[in-house]
């Protein structure tokens, strides 16, 4: 009863040749016990019955759930078939299809004439099953829209509430990410364009920043080089000189191409660069304290920003705390609207760590081997009691 390999036929598993099988396994069971009882009746013979029978039924069973795969397998291959005849344009390509799905011998003899009639009555045989596929698609997009309103909602809340910790945290007195940024973002139009160089403000800006239209947002985030910024933000308003053009740049990144302001004053671009000063290469710093417990050569010297402006001749504004926001905001836009640049000193309070930074320091730890987490995580330890 079993299929011959070398048989090929135009189905992978022949229903009537299952159903056959399951009668021919209850046969067998039936012969089996039959034999059994008339040979040498008594206790052993029950047993051998009851396991013949088991054997059969599971026999049986198998067959069934392989005749279900079956039909699913097949039902997949005239799917599959019926869409690559549909998108194929090459008639060679299409009898090729068809060949391939007819039984070997039958395959060979047929003509091309032969093989296009039954290609044309093969799609149109399936157009209901292809209205079927287009009505299976139909439901996946509609669940996918459903889900992507779920996960957009879900997103919303949790940003929500991301927002709330930032609100809800002790500046000591310096300037707020979270509420720079949200003065920030409702005085800079939908269309103005933030540059942002590479340090912990990036992953603020990231984190506490909505952009509302793409192309907005610029970082150097591929080979993340530091001095990006100051140069960054004269490129994007000599381009775009009809957009607002702000940057946001590391105490450490602004002596690397700070200077390049002189360009900004020679060519009368009217932008503004706050520097988010915080004493520290704080990307690093932040990194280097939990294994550490130390700030290796990251705790940078003071840098007298407003004598930076001076010396370039870009105005300059201090932004101590949080009472500053609005009113330095209003004056530095104002200004870059007039076509002066302006350097902002923005007291900037680093005590709350990102999302990114929690995030690299948990994933580098997982990823190494465990004789280095161990040395690691005691290091930690073993710094966090001794200083
Ligand atoms: C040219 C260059 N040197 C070093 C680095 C490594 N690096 C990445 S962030 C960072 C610290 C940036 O400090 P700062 O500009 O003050 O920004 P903050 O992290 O304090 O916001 C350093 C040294 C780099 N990305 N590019
Ligand atoms: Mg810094």
């Amino acid at each position: 009863m079993a299929r011959k390999a070398d048989q090929k036929t135009d189905s992978v598993l022949d229903p009537i040749e299952r159903v056959t099988e399951v009668i021919f396994g209850a046969l067998m069971a039936l012969t089996f016990t039959g034999s059994f009882s008339v040979a040498s009746p008594g206790e052993e013979v029950r047993t051998m019955m009851w396991a013949a029978l088991g054997c059969n039924l599971a026999w049986g069973l198998t067959d069934a759930v392989m005749y279900l795969i079956g039909l699913k397998v097949e039902r997949q291959r005239r799917v599959t078939l019926l869409q690559q005849l549909q998108a194929t344009q090459d008639p060679e390509r299409a009898r090729q299809f068809v060949r391939d799905a007819l039984p070997e011998r039958l395959g060979e003899a047929a003509s091309p004439g032969v093989i296009d009639a039954l290609q044309r009555t093969l799609l149109e045989a399936e157009e209901s099953d292809g209205a079927k596929i287009l009505a299976d698609r139909l439901d996946h997009v509609q669940g996918a829209e459903q889900r992507r309103e779920r996960v957009a909602t879900r997103i919303a809340n949790d940003k929500a509430a991301y927002l709330e910790t930032w609100l809800a945290h002790d500046t000591g007195g310096r300037v707020s990410p979270a509420r720079f940024f949200q003065a920030l973002r409702r005085r800079l139009p939908d269309d103005g364009i933030v540059v942002a160089d590479d340090g912990n403000h990036t992953f603020l800006v990231a984190e506490l920043m909505p952009m509302h239209a793409p192309r907005t947002f610029f970082s150097p985030s591929d080979f993340n080089s530091m001095g990006y910024c100051v140069p960054g933000v004269i490129g994007a308003k000599l381009a775009r000189p009809d957009r607002v053009v702000v940057g946001i740049v590391g105490d450490g990144a602004v002596r690397m191409t700070g200077l390049e302001m002189a360009t900004a004053v020679a060519q009368g671009t009217g932008v503004v660069w706050f520097v988010f000063n915080d004493g520290e290469l704080a990307q690093i710093a932040q990194a280097q304290q939990v294994p550490y417990n130390r700030k290796t050569c990251t705790v940078l010297p003071p840098l007298d920003l407003e004598a930076l402006a001076r010396a370039n001749s870009v105005g300059f504004e201090a932004m101590s705390g949080d009472a500053d926001i609005e009113g330095v905001l209003e004056r530095v836009l104002s200004s870059a609207a007039a076509g002066r640049p302006v350097l902002v000193d923005v007291r900037i309070d680093y005590s709350k760590r990102t999302r990114f930074t929690e995030g690299t320091i948990r994933t580098n730890l997982k990823r190494f081997d465990l004789g280095t987490k161990a040395r690691l995580v005691s290091r930690a330890l073993w710094r966090r009691i001794t200083g």
